[in-house]
């Protein structure tokens, strides 16, 4: 293990292609990959960051069904969504590629090919469910059931999503298949497996003893707890449409899982890269002095620390993950952020809502980042982070000193005079920085890192404020212009400190201090800050300020909860049309003729009275017109209705039903009624405005 690696391999999860990203996938996996992959770029260090779109398995093939369009098409769609906000957003993948891409199907059949050749893989007829409606093997998402760990019901046939176990499908408890509900058969089918019990003693030293203390405790825990329960062999073929077919023979009809050729998709977006930019991929993937770090959330936790990496053992020539930072969840004013559900802030709807707002969104995602427990995002909280941190202090701080450099120093940066005390201190904190937020940095702390930067802002701030270089110019400019040239020091740090974080922020910060250019003033670099003070020299120029953040409205906030809220009265209204469609539909009754309906007399009617039958809990008395009379109908809907509320309602009426007694009144006909979702009764009262009582319905 090297200490110091040159070289780094940074990835951030594949994200699926069927839906768009949102705050909780940028909080877990991207903007912490980014900021790092930004870090060890600034130390100089040669970074791949790689990623791409995870176009294949079933969540694919269920929103396709679902929408009515081929699976092709729905990654098309946001393959391309997906892409274009990362960029806009300022992830700065080295390369963004797709599974769908040639060099992956070649890669990710070459990488089995290889395996199966070796004898890696035991091959076996089991049973597997099988839907007889849908004529088709259920695997993974298309099959929920009861998880054998935790109890959660909605587990899915891989993976609970609950408590993280790692599941096969005939483990569930109550199987059910996603795509008709139905519960499925047992049918016999042939699979290979990757047999990660012969990998057992291999995790052990590698996780439970080489990487005990370095890596996060959630995921040492998660990892942990499955090779103590125990590994099993594990399917990495499925009997599937829509993958990387199984390049073997006898495998036709069948695809690779594809949480076997997902973490492949790393291999190939690094191939596509080192072809495009000249070099060579193997140094990134083969070579023992390269770090390699996946970026993940925790759910994924299983594939990337137990599955993966046997994978790449089993292969023997590739180098394995030195960490596997995973974030635990994000959830979005106090729900879990659904994406089937709407509840979520998705990152192309945010980029249009706040325009060159990215770094607001990054900063509060990373103050809030669920480092070690899930977290929660407002909206309230979104708006705090930026007027009273962003603009207050970050934004206060290098706007006085570019105005006042200005003001008081013809926009040069100015000869100082001798340091008082304070000055001197100043400068020495600022020089411990760079490796304060490195060290938070180089262990996955980025919160910690991050707010480490604000303090060197606050610093700057609090410098000014106490310094006052506004009132000692009218008695000794030689001190304004010392103080100018400490803050001028400081705006330059965090130009540079800033970058990781607040990539946009800096950048403009650069321009405004003109440090655009490295070549110009090389000493603007992270490790320089520490051994040199003088950033900035005097007599360099610097250009006009630019507000570098703008306070965020009550009113823009309360957009964005509208538009929670309507997502959330929209699922109240389709989990009730659910309801309904799972409520038992009555048969079909016997088939009558014509005659027998027309043998019916049903009539528009107005209710013009109404009171409770007394000591009878169901019936009210109505008085009906009929638009031949006025009747007497005792009706059964006083658990639904109260005798105000259906005075004047139009109804429909059966006017010739034979006359009965009901605790003693006699009732002339009967009001036709439906049910809804929960129970309560609906009157049948088609849209009949300048409809007359009496008005036949045939
Ligand atoms: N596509 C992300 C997810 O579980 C999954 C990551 C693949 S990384 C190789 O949503
Ligand atoms: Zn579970």
């Amino acid at each position: 293990m090297e200490q110091n690696p040159n070289r780094y391999t940074i990835t951030a999860a594949l994200p699926y292609t069927n839906g768009p990203v949102h705050i909780g996938h940028l909080a877990g996996v991207y903007v912490p990959a980014d900021i790092y992959a930004r870090y060890q770029r600034l130390q100089n260090k040669d970074v791949a960051f790689i990623c791409g779109s995870d176009e294949h398995g079933v969540p694919i093939t269920i929103k396709a069904k679902k929408e009515g369009i081929t699976p092709q098409q729905v990654v098309d769609k946001y393959h391309g969504i997906i892409k274009k906000s990362f960029e806009e957003f300022g992830i700065s993948f080295d390369n963004y590629s797709r599974t769908s891409a040639e060099i992956h199907h070649k890669t990710a059949s070459e990488f089995f090919k290889k395996l199966y050749e070796d004898g890696k893989f035991t091959e076996e007829v089991t049973e597997q469910l099988y839907d007889e409606e849908a004529n088709q093997f259920l695997a993974d998402r298309y099959i929920t059931g009861t998880c054998p760990k935790c109890g959660n019901e909605e587990a899915y046939g891989d993976q609970c999503e609950k408590c993280g176990s790692s599941l096969n499908a005939t483990d569930l408890i109550n199987p059910k298949s996603a795509i008709s509900g139905n519960v499925p058969v047992l049918k016999e089918t042939k699979h290979w497996f990757l047999p990660l019990n012969e990998y057992e003693d291999f995790l052990k030293q590698w996780i439970l003893v080489d990487h005990k203390k370095d890596w996060k405790t959630n995921v040492y825990g998660q990892c942990k707890s499955w090779i103590d329960d125990g590994l099993r062999p594990r399917a990495v073929t499925r009997d599937l449409d829509w993958g990387i077919p199984v390049p073997v023979e006898g495998a036709e009809g069948k695809v690779l899982y594809v949480w076997f050729d997902a973490p492949i998709g790393y291999i190939s977006s690094t191939k596509e890269w080192a072809a495009r930019e000249g070099k060579n991929w193997e140094d990134y993937w083969k070579n023992e002095n390269t770090k390699m770090l996946h970026f993940i959330g925790k759910d994924n936790i299983v594939f990337h620390c137990i599955i993966f990496p046997s994978m790449l053992k089993a292969e023997g020539s590739y180098i394995l993950p030195e960490n596997v930072p995973a974030n635990e969840f994000l959830n979005l004013e106090g729900n879990k952020i659904s994406t089937s559900k709407n509840w979520a802030v998705w990152l192309h709807e945010y980029l249009e809502d706040f325009p060159n707002q990215q770094d607001v969104l990054r900063y509060t995602l990373t103050a809030n980042a669920p480092e070690t427990k899930d977290n929660d995002f407002t909206w309230a909280d979104f708006q705090t982070r930026n007027n009273s941190e962003l603009v207050a202090i970050f934004g206060n701080f290098i706007n006085r000193v570019v105005v006042l450099t200005h003001k008081y120093c013809e926009g040069v940066v100015p000869q100082p005079a001798s340091f008082s005390e304070i000055d001197k201190q100043t400068l020495n904190e600022l020089t411990a920085y760079p490796s304060v937020i490195a060290s938070s940095l180089e262990r996955y702390r980025f919160r910690e890192a991050q707010a480490e930067m604000m303090n060197l802002a606050r610093l700057g701030n609090k410098y000014l404020a106490d310094e006052e270089p506004w009132k000692t110019i009218k008695t000794d400019e030689e001190r304004t212009k010392t103080v100018m040239y400490v803050a001028l020091q400081i705006a330059s740090a965090l130009a540079v400190l800033s970058e990781p974080f607040l990539p946009f922020t800096s950048e403009k910060l650069k321009l405004m201090l003109n440090v655009k250019s490295s070549a110009v003033e090389t000493s603007l670099r992270w490790n320089d800050i520490s051994k040199n003070t003088e950033l900035l020299k005097t007599g360099h120029k610097i250009n006009k300020a630019e507000l570098l953040f703008s306070k965020i409205e009550d009113e823009q906030i309360q957009a964005q909860l509208d538009k929670l809220q309507a997502s959330k009265k929209m699922n109240a209204s389709t989990s009730s049309a659910q309801a309904a469609a799972n409520k038992k539909v009555e048969p079909q009754k016997e088939t009558i003729q014509f005659d027998d309906f027309m043998k019916l007399d049903m009539r528009v009617g107005t209710i013009i009275e109404a009171e409770k039958m007394p000591k009878a809990d169901k019936l009210l008395v109505l008085k009906v017109d009929t638009g031949i009379d006025v009747r007497t109908i005792v009706s059964g809907i006083a658990q639904s209705f109260t005798a105000e509320e259906v005075i004047g309602k139009k109804v429909t009426v059966l006017v010739n039903l034979a006359p009965r007694k009901l605790r003693g009144v006699e009732s002339q006909g009967m009001i036709l009624m439906t049910e809804d979702a929960e129970g309560k009764l609906v009157f049948m009262n088609p849209d009949t405005d300048g409809v007359e009582n009496g008005a036949t319905i045939n």
